[in-house]
């Protein structure tokens, strides 16, 4: 038997009696293995929960939350664990539930007319888009993660991805919430209005506030029409700056046609051809940098086709791609956003890495990466720098791998805190943000004071403190 205090116990108890004893699991049921909870996706943290509890539905999540603020104990609400900063996984204190969302997973409704859908927080992202598709609508939040991730994990963290610089990032796409408050009370706030100006905006404070001041229980999203006819292009392009200035061209010449604008550097091409050379990598041998475009047109494949080709043939006079290819149907289209969502995948079998997913001004950005490729390599000398993001958004994943030979954990354990210095310190300088879309979890709860607004982090203290007094919702995340 673990050793737990007669409270603990008496929580555990509480939590089956409300949840059921198969939604409630310990590290004293029989053959009990929950690292599926409490082991980050990226391996970095292993934690150690009290019990992780299953609720179906918001009275049991409310009920839960009561009992666990009755007796102090902290609850991390918890979706698909995708998240990359640590923010949904226990501490290894033992003391800590956690609240995995996913058996509420249902669609609750459809409005075709107000062109929304509602969805309970467990709800995979995959499985919403195909019921938006299902219905004859677009959702359009589109991540890597996507086959696992929770639309709750994805409010919870405001998750950003590769339709951003059309659509928005996931606070955009939500006009609706339920949630259960630290006190263990619902609030009813599934409106589906777009417009509503009665006070505070509630819904956008819990939005990105990664379980910190309640646990979504359900949303109300936007659905969009689908397009007529989408194109994907893939070009090689010489610069930073060219890549900047091709951004420029595909703003002007296909308006809110551009949904999709991400650049990858050859390293990270490079370690996709290495890892998965299957994917078969265009272009990256022979330029410094490519960059995915997408053109989702509302009137047909041929009016698409001849903007695409137009801006491409605009794009090759001005010098800033060297060369480029079209998908030519939607298979080789989803063969190069495979491309571009397996470069995490290959950083993790190139073993240990930095990860920054930071914003600059766009305009700014050639410049940030210039100087700041050059700052690391002069500091950590050998360093492999893994450049790529969502361009159309100012937002780069300035990742960083340990030099060829170094062992990775031992450079990750050595190099960590002053790479992040120099990259953040870089970022300030810049007017950037040291977070674009994963958030600040744990890892990123020291250097928060240092790169955020004070006033800005007063306030955010001040609405901690009111709503979740007591601090058991996901402590130590976001704010120490
Ligand atoms: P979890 O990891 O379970 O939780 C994340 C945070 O949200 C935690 O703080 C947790 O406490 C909180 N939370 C979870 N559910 C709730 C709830 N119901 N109520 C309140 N708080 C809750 N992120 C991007 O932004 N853009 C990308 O392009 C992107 N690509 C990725 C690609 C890969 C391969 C991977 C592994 C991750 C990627 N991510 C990306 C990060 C991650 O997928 C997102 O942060 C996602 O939104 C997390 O969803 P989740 O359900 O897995 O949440
Ligand atoms: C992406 O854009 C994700 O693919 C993950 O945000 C980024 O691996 C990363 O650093
Ligand atoms: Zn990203």
């Amino acid at each position: 038997m673990t050793d737990q205090t007669p409270t603990q116990n008496a929580v555990i108890a509480q939590l089956r009696a409300i949840c059921g004893q198969a939604n409630v699991l310990t590290h004293d049921d029989p053959g009990a293995d929950l690292s599926p909870w409490e082991q980050d996706w990226r391996k970095r943290v292993k934690g150690r929960s009290l019990a992780v509890v299953r609720p179906g539905n918001t009275q049991e999540v409310a009920a839960v939350v009561k009992a666990c603020a009755s007796t102090n104990t902290p609850i991390v609400p918890q979706g698909g664990n995708t998240g990359l900063v640590v923010g949904g996984v226990p501490d290894g204190s033992g003391t800590q539930i956690v609240m995995s969302m996913t058996r509420m997973n249902a669609v609750r409704a459809i409005d075709p007319a107000n062109l929304t859908i509602t969805v309970e927080a467990g709800c995979v992202l995959q499985n919403l888009q195909a019921a938006a598709e299902h219905a004859g609508f677009l959702f359009p939040l589109s991540l890597g993660a996507e086959g696992s991730c929770t639309i709750g994990g994805n409010l919870g963290t405001n998750a950003g991805g590769t339709q951003v610089v059309r659509y928005g990032n996931t606070r955009e796409l939500c006009l609706g919430l339920e949630v259960v408050t630290a006190q263990g009370e619902v609030w009813h706030g599934l409106t589906g209005l777009r417009k509503d100006n009665t006070g505070y905006d509630l819904r956008n404070l819990m939005i990105g506030s990664e379980g910190t001041l309640g646990i979504i229980t359900a949303a109300t999203m936007k659905l969009y029409p689908q397009p007529a006819a989408q194109l994907t292009a893939w070009a090689a392009v010489p610069s930073m700056d060219a890549a900047v200035q091709l951004l420029g061209l595909a703003h002007q010449r296909l308006g809110p046609g551009l949904t999709g604008f991400e650049v990858m550097g050859q390293f990270a091409l490079s370690l996709v051809d290495k890892h998965y050379p299957q994917l078969r990598v265009p272009l990256w041998q022979e330029t410094p940098w490519c960059v995915l475009l997408e053109n989702s047109d509302s009137e047909n494949e041929t009016h698409a086709r001849g903007q695409f080709e137009a801006l491409l043939e605009a794009a090759l006079d001005a010098g800033c791609v060297t060369n480029a290819v079209v998908a030519e149907n939607l298979t080789q289209a989803k063969g190069l956003w495979h491309i571009r969502e397996s470069i995490t995948l290959a950083q993790v079998q190139e073993g240990q890495n930095i990860k920054h997913d930071i914003s600059i001004p766009v305009s700014r950005i050639p410049a940030f990466v210039a100087d700041t490729d050059a700052l690391l390599e002069r500091e950590v000398p050998g360093v492999r720098l893994v450049d790529f993001g969502h361009l159309g958004d100012g937002n780069l994943h300035y990742n960083v791998q340990a030099p060829k030979a170094a062992d990775g954990p031992a450079f990750v354990r050595t190099f960590e805190d002053k790479i992040n210095t120099l990259v953040f310190d870089q970022v300030k300088r810049f007017g950037g943000s040291i977070s674009a879309e994963h958030g600040v979890g744990e890892q990123k709860v020291n250097k928060l004071p240092l790169y955020k607004d004070p006033t800005a982090l007063a306030m955010m203290r001040a609405i901690k403190q009111t709503l979740d007094p007591q601090n058991i919702l996901n402590p130590g995340r976001v704010l120490a």
